[in-house]
This record gives C-alpha cells, structure tokens and sequence, in this order.
C-alpha cells in the first residue's frame, strides 16, 4: 500500500471499552464500517497486555486487508512490527517520529498528534505522513486531551502547514466529531488552499448502533458541503455599487416571501420586533422554546438569537434551535448581548460556536472584540451591554474582517458607523440617527430585520445584510426629518411607518431613497 495515496476522509479509532464498544465484537464493528465506507484504521488500546493487543491487531489485519484499507497501531511500534501491518499513529508522549521511522521503514505510514502550530512544523519537517490534529472539542471518550482548539485551532495549524509548504502533508481532525458536526467543521477549519483530508472518530462508529450505515454516513457527509453553505458563486465583484444595485431586489424579495422570523429574545423588545417585522414584510415569531424550532426551521425562514437574557435553560433552548436551523440550511443571526461583561455569557459565546453555524454575528464592539476573543486571542472585559470604544477604524475593520473569515460567515459591528465583512469583502456604512440609541431594542429589532433579509436572499448574505442595515438606517434618517417627530418617543412610530413606506416605495420601483446611502467598501 503506497503511503503518500493514502484516503484519509473517515478514519476509524478503535476503542474497546465497555462505555464505547458495549458488548460488541469489536472485529465485527470495524468490518462493518470499513464496508460503509472507513478509509483507514487505527487499533487504539491502552490497556490490554502486549500478546492480546497483537491478536487483536493480526484479526483485524486481516479484515482491513480484505478491503485494501491500511491498519496503524496507536503508539505500539511493537505491535505494529509484530501484526506486519502498515504503520503506526504516535502521540507528543509517544516515541520519538525518527525513531519509530528507523524501526518501521520507509514504507510505514505513521502519524502524529498534535495540538499546535510547533507541533505541526516538528511532525512535518520530521517526515509526518499525515497529523492528527485535535482536540476539536471535549469528548467524554478521551478526557486527558490537553488542548482544545475548536475549528479555529484546526485553521490555523492547516494555515500553517500551507505557508510553510507542508501542503502536501495528510490531515484529519479529532475529538468530539459527529455526524451532526463533521460538515461545519470541516468547513470552518479549511483554510484557503488547504483543507482537511478526513475526520478521525471513535463513538460515532464504534457506538454505533449500526457502525455500516455511520461510516456511509460520515463518508457521504465529508464528501459534501453543509447545508448552509446557500452563497451562489458571482462573477460581479462585491463593490459598494454593486452591492447597492441588488438592494432594491433584497428588499423586495423579503416583501414577496415574506419570510419567517424567528426569535429568541428577550422580553423587551420582542413587540418591537413584531412590529419591525412587520413593517418591513415580514412574518415574526416570537419562541423561546427551542423544541419549536424542529417545526419552524422547515418554514424557509431564519432564527434570530438574541442573547439577552441568557441563563443556563435558555442556551440549552438556542442550542436545539441553531442546530435545527443548520440542519435544514436555514440563517441563524446571532446577537452576542453583553457577551463580555460575565463568566456566564462568555462561556455562552463559547457554547454557541462550538455547537453549530452562526451565518451572521452582530453586535457592537465590545461583544466583537469578546467572541473574537473567545477562541484563545484573549479576554475582553465589557461593562454591561453598552457599547464602548476603544478602537481606531481601521482596527475595527479588521477586527470584523478577522471574525468574519475565522467563522466563515458575515459579521457586523454597530455603532456611530458600522463594520461588516465576508471576511473578505470589508464595508462602512454610514446612515442611522442618533435617536435609534435612545430607545430600547434598537439594536435587537436589527437582528431581526437581517433576519428576514438574509432568509429572503441566501444566495448573497453579505449583500442581504447590507440591504437590512440601509434599509434600516435609512428609515431612521427619514423619521428623524418627520415635523411630527419630537424626539425618541414620536420617532418609534415614525420609525416603523418609514420601514414601512421604504418597503412600498421600493415595492413601486421607486428607489430614491437609496440615494441617502453611505456605503464604502474598506478592504
Ligand atoms: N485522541 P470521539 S481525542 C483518541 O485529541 C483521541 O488527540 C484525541 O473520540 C486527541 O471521536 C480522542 O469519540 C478521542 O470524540 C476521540
């Protein structure tokens, strides 16, 4: 078997435990998994005597054999020399890369974990077929794993090994990886000219119930995008002025669907959300109970999840509804509130992106700054929900820049100008009112309103976000000019009748109104 043509895409790890394997022969359980679709083996065992571990090893030999599948034995050079198979997979603890090389020949394919960029750059330029990279996230089935880095961790080792040439160089992921998560991840962790070449998992086969129709599963699932994934290629670059061409189109997509807006949010502003919702076209539902959203995820509309209130109960609530908003391709619009300002809501930031696809994060600078902040680049300390400043304009576009081509998604900053960006296309728009500041829920009722734009327009969420903060922004501007209004409490019905009219105007082919538009296109 030739070590550099090596499939790496599901990568089976054994586990005998009774926890895991049950009271199942495990003989039977990789042999039907490599017949759904295992691409590779390793035999993991530490803790059986050395004889029983090379039985084991020569049974299973023969199995992966019979259908040309290559068996590594985890950390037992040993062994691997005895069972004659093809390699060996070697932990940081383990021997040493050159020495299980000397001893193995140059045909062994052997692999390494690792859970760090140095780590990475040492397997690779010590010869590495391929890196185990990991821990993904915390797995009840190995609870001595030292780092857990989350699809970010894996980007950037992938980052690494490309910028130093060490492209060719196999990789899988492991640690917690299931057939609910497998696609994001791998999704998540691919960095521009390299990605993963498999994902290495031990409960989704060996606890199986059935371990053929899983690997099929898991093989079916790394070989295809997620459903989320609903951009349609363009060949017009994303310019403000192209941008600015569809926003009529964006806008009256979401008055012919009249998409559904589903939040999760907090006492009060859920009647301004209904009435924003409303004005601008679309259907608003307010369900806080995440058991709903396996029903409502299927009406083609979008979830919005406001943290603003967050407690243990609710999380547990936007967990089952982000991830039945995945599962079906459906926009999550997360607003991170107050995100720094305790333990509790940064770890609820942390729960969020590590438990599914969060299309769009909104929020001001200091939640930004928190959930970029969140995967290992530090703490932020924010003072309440408010926002507060404290950088510059170009730090602010690459911070959002930043966040938005780590989580491959689009993120907004609010404020006096607001930031957002595909993590490749970076945009400032200017418009709002000063009065949207002095009424409550502002901020949240914008979540819903992008909300339903980008359920109407999946194919360019950039673009759809883009058309809610205009059309927005601009409704604001236009109440604010109202001689009716006097200040924050006669502006929120001129508000929403401004939503309104924008919509109907625009609905008429009169779109004047975007001439008041202040978007400038920064990176
Ligand atoms: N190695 P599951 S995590 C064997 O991080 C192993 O190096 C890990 O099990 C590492 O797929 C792990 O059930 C266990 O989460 C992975």
């Amino acid at each position: 078997m030739d070590r550099k043509s090596v499939k790496y895409a599901v990568y089976l790890v054994t586990d005998s435990t009774p926890a895991i394997l049950g009271d199942r022969d495990l003989c039977e359980v990789v042999e039907a998994s490599v017949r759904g679709g295992t691409t590779i083996v390793q035999l993991r065992d530490k803790t059986s005597d050395t004889g029983d571990m090379i039985a084991m090893g020569k049974k299973l030999h023969v199995i992966t054999k019979k259908y040309n599948v290559p068996l590594l034995i985890n950390d037992r050079i040993d062994v691997a020399l005895a069972v004659g198979c093809e390699g060996v997979h070697i932990g940081q603890d383990d021997m040493e890369l050159s020495t299980a090389r000397r001893l193995l020949g140059p045909d062994a394919i052997i692999g390494v974990t690792v859970s760090t960029i140095e780590e990475a750059m040492v397997a690779c330029k010590g010869g590495a077929d391929y890196l185990g990279i990991g821990t993904v996230y915390a797995t009840p089935t190995k609870t001595n794993t030292k780092n857990i880095i989350g699809a970010a961790g894996v980007r950037d080792i992938l980052q690494a090994m490309a910028d130093a040439d060490y492209g060719h160089v196999g990789t899988v992921c492991i640690g917690g990886i299931n057939a609910e998560n497998l696609q994001r991840i791998v999704y998540q962790s691919a960095a521009p000219s390299k990605k993963l070449d498999g994902v290495a998992v031990v409960s989704a086969l060996v606890a199986a119930p059935d371990p053929e129709a899983a690997a099929k599963n898991l093989a079916g699932l790394f070989s295809s995008l997620p459903p989320f994934v609903r951009e349609v290629p363009s060949p017009r670059a994303k310019t403000a002025e192209s941008i600015l061409e569809l926003v009529p189109e964006v806008v009256l997509e979401v008055a012919k669907k009249k998409p559904l807006s589903h939040n999760m949010t907090n006492l009060v502003v859920q009647n301004f959300a209904a009435n924003v919702a409303l004005a601008i076209g679309a259907s608003p539902i307010m369900a806080n109970y995440g058991e709903e959203a396996f029903d409502l995820c299927k009406l083609g509309g979008a979830l919005v999840v406001n943290m603003g209130t967050v407690d243990p109960d609710r999380l547990q609530n936007y967990i089952k509804a982000l991830r039945a908003y995945n599962s079906v391709g459906q926009p999550v619009v997360y607003d991170p509130v107050g995100a720094g300002a305790t333990t509790l809501r940064r770890a609820a930031v942390k729960t969020m992106l590590s438990n599914g696809y969060l299309d769009i994060i909104k929020g001001n600078e200091g939640e930004i700054r928190t959930v970029y902040g969140i995967d290992g680049h530090g703490t932020v300390q924010q003072r309440g929900v408010d926002s507060s400043s404290e950088l510059d304009l170009s730090e602010k576009a690459e911070l959002v820049r930043k966040l938005a081509a780590r989580e491959k998604n689009v993120v907004v900053m609010t404020g006096e100008t607001d930031y957002l960006s595909d993590g490749q296309h970076t945009f400032r728009i200017d418009n709002g009112h000063i009065y949207l500041e002095m009424v409550t829920g502002t901020g949240c009722v914008l979540g819903t309103t992008i909300s339903a734009f980008v359920a109407a327009y999946p194919q360019d969420k950039l673009a759809a976000t883009v058309a809610a903060l205009l059309h927005f922004e601009i409704a604001a501007e236009r109440a604010v000019e109202r001689k009716d209004v006097q200040g924050p409490g006669t502006f929120v019905p001129a508000f929403l009748d401004e939503l309104y009219k924008i919509r109907k105007e625009t609905g008429e082919g009169k779109v004047g109104w975007l001439k008041d538009a202040k978007l400038t296109r920064l990176l």
